[in-house]
């Protein structure tokens, strides 16, 4: 599936799936806000993650945990700018995550390969435009709206298929609009609008996520920390199903790292790395030493 797509021009390119880290420079993101608040805490957080080995550093402004409020522009740019700018020059290739047009501008001015938009383009009709004109590679995100309110929308007649065909949309938009369906990455937004029994089946179909209008795409896969891991962890610790703290659930993204890339994922966006780093890696091997798939 997607590893068989081949590098995305401008990025790192592996014969494994590719490991981004990420750093959010926010006060309030729900597994690691506050900690690389500060721009050089987080240029430093960004360079210890290309030395751990992360292939990509994803550098973000804007909480999207549920119920989040929206930062302004200026908040954004103040809080990603320094931190995109030093690593370009430090040589880390670089992705930038946000939903405004305004902000990919200043961080593809400063040398960023990557937009990653959880929005898919949703958010800021001007982004795919711009990512066009840019001519970078951009990541497509499944959303239905803004974290304020993201689990009223999370209503599905079939996870799977209704994801599917919403991506395909955007994608189809996306390209409309001058986007190089080769630099196109698609992503099932794990926990964007999804209750944590959706990410599941999405998980586990990625392939199908992959193959979109006849075209099979480069999947992202962003499950790092997130609330649906914990949940499945709440045993002896939570007996009452409170799901585990997110710091307790870095081995088990380390697990999802291991299978969504033995399943062919092109990329996955995690908080810690060196174990991910390992685990893309015996991923590899794995696949390698698999039967040829039909
Ligand atoms: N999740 C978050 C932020 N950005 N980007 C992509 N492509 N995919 C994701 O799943 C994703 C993302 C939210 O998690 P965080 O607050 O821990 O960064």
């Amino acid at each position: 599936m997607s590893q068989e797509t081949g590098p995305l021009p401008g990025l790192p390119r592996a014969d494994r799936c590719l490991v981004m880290g990420v750093v959010n420079v926010t006060p309030d993101s729900f597994s690691d806000g506050g900690q690389w608040f500060g721009a050089e805490a987080a240029i430093k957080h960004g360079l210890d993650l290309a030395a751990q080995g992360a292939d990509i550093v994803d550098v973000g402004g804007e909480s999207t945990r549920p119920g989040a409020q929206r930062v302004s522009e200026e908040e954004e740019l103040r809080r990603v700018g320094p931190v995109v700018t030093e690593l370009v020059r430090a040589g880390v290739p670089t992705s930038i995550d946000t939903m405004r047009a305004a902000v990919a501008e200043f961080a593809l001015a400063a040398g960023v390969q990557l937009v990653n938009d959880v929005s898919g383009g949703l958010a800021d009709p001007d982004m795919p435009r711009l990512v066009a004109a840019a001519g970078v590679s951009y990541v497509v995100v499944h959303w239905r709206g803004h974290s304020r309110d993201m689990y009223a929308r999370a209503v599905y007649t079939d996870v799977v298929g209704d994801v599917r065909d919403e991506l395909a949309r955007r994608v189809e938009a996306v390209v409309a609009a001058g986007v190089d369906p080769g630099r196109i990455v698609v992503d099932p937004g794990l926990g964007f609008g999804k209750r944590p029994e959706h990410n599941w089946p999405l998980l586990t179909n990625l392939a199908g996520i992959a193959r979109l209008g006849g075209r099979t795409f480069p999947v992202i896969v962003g499950a790092s920390r997130k609330r649906f891991l914990g949940l499945v962890l709440a045993g002896p610790e939570g007996p009452d199903g409170t799901p585990r703290p997110f710091e307790g659930c870095d081995e088990a993204t380390v697990a999802i790292t291991a299978l969504a890339a033995v399943a062919g994922a092109w990329c996955v966006r995690v908080h810690q790395v060196p174990a991910n780093a390992d685990a893309v890696r015996v991923a590899a091997a794995w696949r390698r030493a698999a039967p040829a798939r039909p």
